[in-house]
């Protein structure tokens, strides 16, 4: 078992925060591939599990997680294990290995170079995914768009979950979605409140183990009400 009490020692600078819904064989891959890459960093890792009934929970507390139950879907998950988040920098990742543990430190070098939101694309040079089949490369493409327009933004990518935060903003994110629409949520309110924004380059694996819990045409729609929802909000 890695010791990753290590983190707990000193003070807390990063949070990486960790929704799950049965991911119990990519938890022990996970967890310790983080603390490698934060190894005297001073950092927590906030499991936040929304009822899995597999041993999720256990072996996330077991690889050094804070754990925390979110019964409600991801976003809600996210928001949650964010607020209690003690770091100065909070990191919102997948469990399933499709976000590599080596970009942290990118994500951290955004915040720490002066930016309060810094988000990993896809879709800028550097960046790809081995996880996206081509109709949600154009949902993706066409919600983009769709935001660039109606919010004057400049993003290359959106409902992407791998991201850096300066706590310090998080009350300006305004986080309301419960389920697959937060990333989206969290884009747009970044730029409605005016927040300086940063896009570095990110390799989305493929989901190393376990089902996708991602419904393309369900939260696809979900996702077009949450920038419906926002326009003039
Ligand atoms: N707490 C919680 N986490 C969830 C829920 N649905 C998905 N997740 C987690 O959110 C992350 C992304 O989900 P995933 O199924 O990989 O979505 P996809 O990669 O977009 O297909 C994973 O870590 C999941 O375990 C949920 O309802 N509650
Ligand atoms: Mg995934």
């Amino acid at each position: 078992m890695h010791n990753m009490a290590a983190g707990y020692r000193s003070r807390i600078h990063i949070s990486v925060v960790i929704p799950t819904l049965n991911e119990e064989q990519n938890i022990p891959r996970l967890l310790p591939a983080i603390a490698r890459q934060l190894k005297g960093a001073g950092y927590e890792i906030i499991v936040v599990d929304g009822g899995s009934n597999d041993r999720t929970a256990e072996l996330a507390g077991r690889y050094g997680a804070r754990v925390l139950y979110y019964a409600g879907g991801k976003g809600g998950a996210l928001a949650m294990g964010l607020r209690t988040a003690r770091g100065d920098i909070l990191i919102s990742m997948d469990a399933d290995l499709s976000h590599r543990p080596g970009e942290l430190r990118l994500l951290i070098s955004g915040i720490e170079a002066g930016y309060d939101v810094c988000m990993g694309s896809r879709f800028i040079c550097g960046g790809g995914t081995d996880d996206m089949p081509w109709i949600r490369k154009a949902g993706n493409k066409f919600f983009v768009f769709l935001v660039n327009s109606i919010f004057h933004s400049r993003y290359s990518d959106l409902c992407y979950g791998y991201r850096s935060f300066r706590r310090s903003v998080l009350p300006r994110l305004r986080l309301r979605e419960k389920g697959f629409g937060i990333e989206t949520e969290i884009s747009i309110n970044a730029v409605k409140a005016g927040l300086r924004i940063i896009e570095v380059p990110s390799t989305e694996k493929k989901r190393m183990s376990g089902e996708a819990k991602l419904r393309t045409f369900r939260d696809g729609y979900a996702i077009l009400r949450t920038i419906l929802k926002n326009v003039g909000r």
